[in-house]
């Protein structure tokens, strides 16, 4: 048995995220540290003058929209500590530190093919075992000193930008010489330059730098800003660079020069990078077009730069801009007009070497106290190459990747198994807003690892196949691009030796988005999934249950709750009072009214739940209980909190209960229920159906019946954990057999013995839909499952039946949650967070 579920190596973004979602997921899971603190990149790039170049209101966590809210930022671009802080706001708030080891650099991860398992080892000597590992190690962690001839004998301290001392550096008086002018440089040589005796600045290559126009966040702007966050992060999570850019949507070349100069003063007037990139459609895809956005750029440093021969110099001219990163600051290009700073263009006069007293070039000798390296990262795949990785027969990573890194979709890459990585080589990851970018990643592996657990999968792993496809992909939007035409990091080029190679995915954050989604939705296409452990080996990973659900479990226990089966129908419906109460009243909404439907057999009672005036559609809600209790009442709390989450009408329906009423009945009631609101209520909006367990079950039937008989077209079949099939001899019924769950085996058999005693009836396709022979033709599906649930494996079969007959599927798993735990909103988070789930899809469906 591991020791762990997860091991994550690294705590900044990346790693902090890991942490949260995957012990949410219920895993166990440890994050192992090198730096004294998190934070990761933002824990060592601690030089002064360090700040994000996107905005703080875009770089920032979207997972928790109280942390949004709660949240200020004081500054429009972060200074590196107001991330710190933020960051440990969210450990704190979380209550994420049990789960991460600082001070612990991890130096090892071997792969064991017949224990499936990953064994870790640290700094500090120890071992440990996982079922996976994702590395959140940085993209921009290794960070790189020139191998200067010399550098050794110097006399004075040098330091790295990214090993900052944590006390800071006094430069009073100093003759400092600065290497390096890519965003780091040009961040620190201002505040260098502000205290040194003098600042010598060793340019290799110039770059292009746009202000910022950083300012204090206005108050009054953010409380309107954070009125429609939301929306917001939709826009960066569906946009191309993950922040919403407005561009003007025209093409460069073909606007007049009047005009293109107004769209750029504008945008250097309001400050930023992604405003310039984005301006035109073919600004990073044409040279003539990106020429524009250069000459515009070298013009502003001509007019602020009063030595044109130094301005010159600091024209970037070789290569593309954005193509390298562009670079922010509103005071670097003004600097070179104080006395104390010299520019040296070390690509005309090159170093040659560093000497005890200073820095000589092949024309020239620059006495130096301190040296300061900016020089960059071995970027993408320097963390991982310094970690010794081994995969399936030992194969180290360095080896394999040693003609420049394969990943299939940036995230994982062959011969690795049950091995992630967050913002890879081969994702948007660098080339993005990159929290938007892990947390997509973090999720997508989180729900992968879920997947695999759930299924007793016990590895994941690439196939080489998907991982070529995927590669060559890269590379073919890359260089459709203009950005292969600069030596940047993004290809490697900064490293001496290492295989020029494009690493990040350009095509866009919302697509590469949807690609991973895709991918998922298809029961992870491209990996091969497998249980591959010895006969009788148990696997290792145990899911936990959800902290809240737990709670619900023990108190149900101290209560002395019987199981479902050893009452009778009455005892099971009043039993339901104290949990109605427990649960507590739903949200509020605008308009809650009780009709009488009329139904072939008799009046039908119903509820309408309008949380607007203009509903873009109407859904048509069933309660569970097993064909046996609840009602309209009972549900009231979740079917509001769904009610306001779709934003449209939602009818809840009394059905006739089992044994009173035995099947068909219910099923009856649903459908005509369906009907009559189609033709009376709906006014020809989209049309949807939902429904919890046995309401699941009606839910689904409608949609059969519906398709049958060429009823209601639906535009969604919303099935929360339904009962699909009278079969209860699936594995999650052997699991959660004796077990007390909310609903167990015998409690189910309880169930189909009250719904249909006649159990020849059980096989029709109206009381189990999975027994339908013919699938095709159903309305899309959204189907959402449980893992602590004996509904689980047919909730999971019936999804997988729908896309085999290619009917559209979203599935859900909520992989550390209980039987039932949708209707408990106020008590259990993932109830809230499944109906805004939920309630999205609905919306989708209904066209919003
Ligand atoms: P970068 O962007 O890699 O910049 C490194 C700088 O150091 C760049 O100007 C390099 O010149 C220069 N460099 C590197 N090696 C040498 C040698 N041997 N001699 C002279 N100059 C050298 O790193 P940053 O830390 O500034 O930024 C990294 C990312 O962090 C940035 O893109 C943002 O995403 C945040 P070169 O251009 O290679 O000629």
């Amino acid at each position: 048995m591991a020791d762990l579920d997860v091991v994550v190596v690294g705590a900044g973004f990346a790693g902090i995220y890991a942490v949260h979602a995957l012990r949410s997921a219920g895993l166990t899971v440890r994050a192992f540290e090198a730096g004294s603190g998190i934070g990761g990149t933002w824990f060592w790039n601690c030089y002064p003058g360090a700040r994000c170049d996107v905005e703080s209101k875009d770089y920032s966590y979207s997972f928790s929209p109280e942390l949004e809210q709660e949240w200020s930022w004081s500054e429009r671009y972060p200074a590196q500590p107001e991330v710190l802080r933020y960051l440990n706001h969210v450990a704190d708030r979380f209550g994420l530190w049990p789960d991460i080891q600082l001070d612990t650099r991890v130096i090892a991860a071997i792969w064991d093919g017949e224990t499936a398992e990953w064994t870790v080892r640290t700094d500090d000597r120890a071992e440990r075992t996982a079922r996976f590992c994702v590395m959140a190690a940085g993209c921009l962690s290794a960070y790189q000193v020139p191998a200067f001839r010399g550098l050794d004998s110097f006399r004075g301290p040098w330091y790295h930008t990214s090993r900052w001392p944590r006390e800071g550096v006094d430069f009073t008086g100093l003759r400092v010489g600065l290497v390096g002018t890519g965003s780091t440089g040009i961040q620190v040589a201002p505040e260098i330059a502000e205290v040194a005796e003098r600042l010598y600045v060793f340019q290799r290559t110039a770059n292009f730098a746009v202000p910022n126009r950083n300012a204090p966040v206005d108050p009054e702007f953010e409380r309107v800003f954070k009125t429609g966050y939301r929306e917001y992060r939709e826009q960066a999570r569906a946009s191309l660079l993950g922040v919403p850019v407005a561009g003007t949507g025209r093409s460069a070349r073909a606007e007049p020069p009047d005009e293109l100069q107004r769209t750029y003063i504008e945008r250097w007037q309001a400050g930023g990078g992604m405003p310039f990139l984005g301006a035109y459609t073919d600004v990073l895809i044409d040279r003539a077009a990106n020429d524009t956005v250069a000459e515009f750029i070298r013009e502003r440093i001509r007019e602020t730069v009063r030595d044109p021969a130094v301005a010159e110099l600091l024209c970037p001219t070789t290569y593309p801009v954005g193509a390298k990163r562009l670079c922010q600051s509103d005071d670097y290009f003004a600097m070179y007009n104080r006395p104390n700073v010299t520019l040296v263009d070390v690509r005309s006069d090159p170093i040659e070497e560093v000497t005890p007293d200073g820095l000589r070039t092949a024309d020239g000798f620059y006495a130096l106290d301190a040296i300061v390296f900016a020089t960059g990262f071995d970027a993408m795949t320097g963390a991982l190459a310094r970690i010794d990785i081994r995969g399936t027969d030992g194969l180290p990573l360095t080896e394999k990747w040693a003609a420049g890194p394969r990943a299939y979709l940036g995230v994982a890459t062959a011969g690795f198994p049950n091995m992630f990585m967050v913002t890879g080589p081969g994702s948007p990851s660098v080339l993005s807003n990159m929290v938007v970018s892990i947390e997509q990643h973090v999720e997508w592996i989180t729900d992968c690892i879920e997947h695999a657990v759930s299924h007793e999968y016990t590895c994941v792993e690439a196939t080489s196949e998907a991982e070529k496809a995927w590669g060559e992909h890269v590379i073919e939007v890359a260089y459709s691009t203009l950005f292969p035409m600069a030596d940047s990091w993004y290809v490697g080029a900064n490293i001496p030796g290492k295989p020029r190679v494009f690493a990040p995915y350009i095509g866009g954050v919302g697509t590469y988005r949807a690609r991973c989604d895709e991918v998922a939705l298809a029961g992870y296409e491209g990996f091969v999934l497998t249980v591959s452990l010895a006969e009788g080996r148990r696997l290792a990973v145990s899911v936990s249950v959800n902290p809240q659900a737990q709670e619900v479990l023990d108190g149900r226990a101290a209560a002395g709750v019987p199981p479902t089966w050893e009452q009778t129908p009455e005892e099971v419906r009043a039993g339901f009072a104290p949990v109605k109460a427990m649960i507590g009243p739903g949200p509020a909404v605008a308009s809650v009214r009780d009709i009488i439907i009329p139904g072939k057999a008799g009046e039908i009672p119903a509820r309408v739940y309008s949380p607007a005036p203009d509903s873009p559609g109407t859904v048509v809600y069933y309660h569970g209980g097993g064909w046996v209790l609840g009602s309209v009442d009972d549900w009231d709390a979740c079917v509001r909190t769904l009610a306001v989450a779709a934003g449209c009408d939602v009818v809840s329906i009394d059905y006739r209960l089992a044994p009173e009423h035995v099947f068909p009945a219910a099923t009856d009631d649903a459908y005509d229920a369906l009907v009559w609101v189609a033709s009376s209520l709906a006014g020809g909006r989209p049309l949807v159906v939902a429904g919890d367990s046995a309401g699941g079950n009606l839910a689904a039937v409608s949609a059969l019946r519906a398709r049958d008989s060429s009823g209601p077209a639906l535009a969604l079949q919303v099935l929360i954990y339904p009962v699909t099939d009278h079969d209860l001899d699936r594995e999650s019924y052997r699991q959660y057999d004796g077990r007390e769950f909310i609903l167990n085996k015998a409690d189910m058999a309880w169930f189909w013995d009250h719904y249909t005693p006649d159990p020849a009836a059980r096989s029709n396709p109206y009381a189990s839909p999975l027994r339908a022979s013919d699938m095709s033709g159903l309305p899309p599906a959204f189907v959402l499952t449980a893992e602590h649930d004996p509904l689980r494996d047919e909730g999971y079969a019936f999804a997988d039946r729908l896309r085999a007959a290619r009917v559209p599927v979203e599935h859900r798993h909520y992989g550390s949650q209980i039987h039932g735990f949708f209707t408990m909103v106020n008590v259990i988070d993932d109830a809230d967070k499944a109906a805004a789930e939920l309630g999205a899809a609905i919306r989708a469906a209904m066209g919003g």
